[in-house]
């Protein structure tokens, strides 16, 4: 039986982030997606003014109603940008409704980037999502929700025992794996940490001196293909970015291209890493 995953996010119509780039990734990886839009925005809200925003949280449980009636049924759930505390507490009733035994919770904590919070986000929501973080399987933040969910400093020079030390503080939490984005130990290197019970493992490669908006759905969603695809967590990671670098450097070749990264040419690619032993 074909492995279905759904996911839990928004919709920003324009600006390739969320679902219109989970969705696409998630399907060219074979696998059958489903959706619940937590909200629709005109645009996502980095670098944007004015975008519009429409609640779907009251939609939530009826969508989850009727599931529970038709007995869907779901390999992994994961959630990328929540909008409130209210809709996590949907997603953790999303997990007993419609995950299967051995459904994979996959939560990355969007809620902040390079030492800041996005808009509308505080640690209020932050307290929320650590809750959340507690029954996930695989936990996905860059360094700065890192900090925030720990209550460690953001640095922006470290050495490996502060990302051990904050990978030990996320597992603590209740989470069982701990991927930490955007972990970098040289000025021209970055990489990504995985902690889990079995230590720590790390994946070092290219930085591109660039921010571009979008790249953590984008490393969100090729992981969580990866993974359902068989591959285990490091392997995965490193298909992830990979496939994240070699967007990021076609993307920034293209100076009016900044609200978003190309990730539709390099599916193939993507492709062709997983189907790899
Ligand atoms: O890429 C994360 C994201 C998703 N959705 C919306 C956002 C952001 C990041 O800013 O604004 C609406």
């Amino acid at each position: 039986m074909n492995k279905k995953v759904l996911t839990l996010q928004d919709i920003s119509c324009y600006g390739q982030c969320s679902i219109t780039v989970a969705l696409p990734i998630l399907s060219a990886c074979g696998l059958e997606t489903a959706i619940i839009p937590s909200a629709v925005l005109s645009t996502h809200t980095g670098g944007f003014t004015g975008f519009t925003f429409c609640d779907l949280t009251p939609e939530i449980p009826k969508i989850l109603k009727h599931w529970q009636k038709e007995k869907i049924f779901f390999s992994a759930i994961y959630s990328g940008y929540l909008g409130s505390a209210e809709q996590m507490e949907y997603l953790k009733e999303a997990y007993r409704v419609c995950g299967l035994p051995d459904c994979i919770k996959i939560v990355d904590p969007v809620m902040a980037d390079s030492g800041k919070f996005y808009p509308g986000f505080d640690y209020a929501f932050a307290e929320k999502m650590k809750d959340l973080c507690k029954v996930a399987d695989v936990i996905l933040p860059n360094l700065t929700e890192a900090s925030i969910l720990t209550g460690e400093p953001y640095l922006t020079e470290y050495n490996e025992s502060y990302i051990k030390r904050l990978g030990e503080k996320l597992l603590s939490i209740g989470c069982k794996t701990v991927v930490i984005t955007g972990v970098g130990y040289t000025k021209e290197t970055t990489g990504v940490a995985v902690i889990n019970k079995d230590g720590y493992q790390y994946y070092c490669h290219k930085k591109i001196h660039q921010h571009c908006h979008g790249t953590g759905d984008i490393f969100s969603s090729s992981f969580t293909g990866a993974l359902m695809n068989g591959k285990d967590y490091l392997s995965a990671v490193k298909i992830a970015a990979d496939y994240v670098v070699k967007c990021i450097e076609y993307t920034i070749t293209d100076p009016t291209h900044a609200y978003g990264v190309k990730f539709e040419p390099f599916l193939p690619d993507l492709i062709k890493a997983i189907k790899q032993d």
